[in-house]
């Protein structure tokens, strides 16, 4: 074949999980470029060039989110499971309660190639053979398996856990022990299992704070409908506010009465459903979503998961350009508090169904940081 195109016989798709990743970077370049220009350090880090401060208290970013200690946990310092604390049957009884007409509404979306990724994560699915195995049996029985190259946690709908995200506090390049996610637990909590025979470096998984830990949700689920407030999608770079927060429980006919401990609380900005797989160079080239002051206010009354129709949940980029994804930091590292990136909301919207039953459980990865899958609405 003369080149790509022929080859493909006219698919005009664009190889996404190549292309995508520049505008993701540009933002945190952007960042990290505004920061050194008044001297700040900046360091590279994976691909991604984000932005570090130059000094930090012990056990603390100054500045920042994370400047305050954030452990032990509410739950005790030696917890691992967060806010899937708040799971059990008075949560499960609750979210029964608000069950009126059983529609279900699956919020996940489809994982498939061309779908958008962030940075220089992928999505490989190949069926060997054709079939792959048999015929067995008199009855003569075929099959098809599938082998998957991904990041299986952090790719398409994803289930945080507690152990994607940390602070690496003063002094912690090159020291694990500096490098703190929830609860307290240090790099080196997360990747060594001890010394000698049978001990692993978390090269194989997570050693602690891995995703097998989290409770399955049945909870509350309360939808904040900001598209359906403003009347339009929201754009990149756009902050949701507490007060639109507020106004979307008004238009609702909702209250704070109605977020309870537990709950999971998602927030509908119409970017996933006019861009995902439509337009994914600009679905990745930034995002609206909650800021640092809507999280502590999410963080306050308990919630147990944020979600979005968006890859990050945050507004990107942060209108403080020396902060990256500090939603996350609050949420999970500082609060226990679950993320649930890439769902859907649009049919919920439609149906004006803003308080249901949520019902997910995250794949028990061992050592994993995170989990696919599809949650569910009842309603
Ligand atoms: C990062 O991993 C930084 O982001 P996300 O959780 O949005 O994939």
């Amino acid at each position: 074949m003369a080149d790509d195109k022929q080859e493909l016989e006219g698919v005009t798709q664009p190889r996404t999980q190549e292309i995508e990743s520049p505008p993701r970077r540009d933002f945190i370049r952007g960042a990290a470029a505004a920061t050194a220009a008044v001297g700040a350090v900046t360091v590279a880090m994976h691909e991604l060039d984000l932005v570090k401060p130059a000094e930090a208290a012990e056990g603390t970013i100054d500045g920042t989110p994370m400047a305050q200690k954030w452990w032990p946990s509410r739950w005790g310092k030696d917890d691992q499971i967060g806010a899937t604390n708040w799971m059990g049957p008075k949560t499960t009884m609750d979210a029964v309660s608000l069950i009126r007409t059983g529609k279900v509404y699956s919020l996940g979306r489809v994982y498939e190639f061309g779908m958008p990724l962030f940075g220089q994560r992928a999505w490989v699915l190949r069926i060997p053979g054709n079939p792959t195995g048999g015929a067995y049996g008199k009855n003569q029985t075929i099959w098809h398996d599938e082998i998957l190259t991904t990041e299986i946690g952090q790719v398409g709908t994803q289930f945080d856990g507690l152990g994607h995200i940390g602070c690496r506090t003063a002094g912690g390049m090159g020291d694990k022990s500096k490098e703190i996610y929830y609860n307290g637990h240090t790099g080196v909590d997360l990747h060594n299992a001890g010394t000698g025979p049978g001990a692993t470096s978390g090269a194989y998984g997570l050693v602690k704070l891995g995703v097998e830990n989290v409770r399955p949700f049945f909870c509350r689920g309360i939808l904040f409908d900001v598209a359906g407030l403003k009347g339009r999608m929201l754009d990149k770079g756009e902050e949701i506010t507490v007060a639109d927060l507020k106004a979307c429980l008004a238009r609702q006919g909702m209250t704070e009465a109605d977020i309870t401990e537990g709950a999971m609380v998602c927030w509908r900005t119409g970017w996933g459903e006019n861009l995902w797989m439509k337009d994914n160079a600009r679905f990745n080239s930034g995002e609206p979503g909650i800021g640092v002051e809507a999280a502590n206010w999410l963080v306050s009354k308990g919630i147990s998961v944020g979600a979005a129709d968006v890859w990050a949940i945050e507004v990107v980029p942060n209108p403080d350009p020396d902060l990256a994804f500090p939603v996350h930091q609050i949420f999970l590292t500082r609060n226990g508090i679950h993320i649930l990136e890439n769902i859907r909301l649009d049919h919920l919207a439609a149906d004006k169904v803003y308080k249901f039953a949520f019902v997910f459980s995250p794949l028990p990865i061992k050592g994993g940081t995170g989990s696919p899958g599809n949650p569910i609405a009842v309603a």
